[in-house]
């Protein structure tokens, strides 16, 4: 079997899937009826011409509240390159200039295989907004004084809802897009596609491993008492996309984000060959560098500075700015 026939016969094309939606919200709202033809427009938040994704700012008619509408073009799938994808007589071209051998066209294939990935936040709140806008960017070393000092106060009163994590992890949603679920309370957790993925490309593999264990903020919380836990995320994640998407442990990159947005641990899973957001150095660890930092020393992450990013926007930039850290 061709790794496109695995994936087609694996994962349900997006149209002919039925939308569902939270049952509970952050704000507790349930299933809100979204439509983009209600959207108005107000401000663009971010237009990133490389990775083809524009985040918009607006309201939705006669609802109150902030949404967020995220558009992304989507990658080519290989399997679409042949006579009933792009090759197709339904597929338009119009031409811009021909010049000697040389033709510019706009090409308008069938709509099946034009989408745009969409992704909508409303309602969204003020760290929304900062999190989806342009801004620059600067670097701190987090040594563990500064981590108890400056960061976990901040933490501990500013961060993400996770009601999203709690929701999956309680069987209320995306229950049908999970792909391995070890419902150990100590050492378990969900593996599902990404909000970023549409969980049908394979060149944009993005899934996320949610542990169940609750109170595990980040990196800085990983002692040698994880190591079990974090072994079985790394050992069935990798077996569960090698049967699902046939995707071999050897072309992953398996890692965590410092700092997260959101502080419930969890571990992101990427095709290799794919440029995912936030793998940059920056920005991640190696699952397996992690482990292999706490077999060597079990409070590897209670004493190491720890480099992390912040935008100027984000409020935790003021903290460290106005103890004069950047
Ligand atoms: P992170 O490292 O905390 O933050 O990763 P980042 O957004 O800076 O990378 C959280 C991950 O959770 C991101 O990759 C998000 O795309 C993903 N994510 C966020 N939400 C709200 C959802 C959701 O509702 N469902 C799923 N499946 N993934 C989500």
């Amino acid at each position: 079997m061709s790794d496109a026939d695995r994936l087609n016969d694996d994962v349900t094309a997006p149209s002919c899937k039925k939308i569902k939606f939270d049952h509970q919200t952050e704000n507790g709202v349930s299933d809100v009826k979204i439509q983009l033809k209600d959207f108005i427009p107000e401000k663009i938040l971010r237009n990133n011409t490389n990775t083809k994704t524009v985040c918009v700012q607006g309201k939705f008619i006669s609802k109150s509240g902030v949404a967020i509408v995220i558009l992304e073009k989507n990658v080519f799938k290989e399997e679409d390159l042949n006579d009933k994808g792009y090759f197709s007589p339904e597929t338009v071209l119009e031409t811009y200039f021909q010049n000697d051998i040389y033709g510019n066209y706009a090409c308008f294939p069938k709509s099946s295989i034009n989408g745009v990935k969409a992704t909508i936040i409303y309602p969204a709140s003020e760290k929304h907004i900062i999190k989806y806008s342009q801004q620059e960017v600067h670097i701190v070393l987090e040594t563990p004084e500064l981590y108890e000092k400056l960061t976990l106060p901040f933490i501990k009163k500013e961060q993400f809802n996770l009601q999203w994590v709690y929701n999956i992890l309680d069987g209320t949603s995306e229950q049908d897009r999970i792909v391995h679920d070890n419902k150990c309370e100590k050492e378990g957790f969900v593996l599902l596609p990404d909000l970023k993925w549409d969980g049908l490309t394979k060149e944009t593999l993005y899934l996320l491993a949610i542990v169940r264990q609750r109170g595990i903020k980040s990196l800085r919380d990983l002692n040698e008492s994880h190591l079990p836990l974090l072994r079985r995320v790394q050992e069935e994640g990798k077996k569960k996309i090698l049967e699902k998407y046939n995707i071999r442990d050897s072309q992953l990159r398996i890692y965590l984000h410092y700092q997260p947005s959101f502080y419930h641990l969890h571990i992101h899973f990427t095709y290799l060959r794919h440029e995912a957001p936030g793998i940059y150095a920056e920005k991640s660890h190696l699952l397996s560098t992690v482990i292999d930092n706490i077999e060597m020393m079990g409070n590897y992450y209670q004493k190491a500075s720890l480099p992390f990013t912040i935008r100027e926007m984000d409020n935790i930039f003021d903290v460290y700015e106005t103890n004069g850290y950047v």
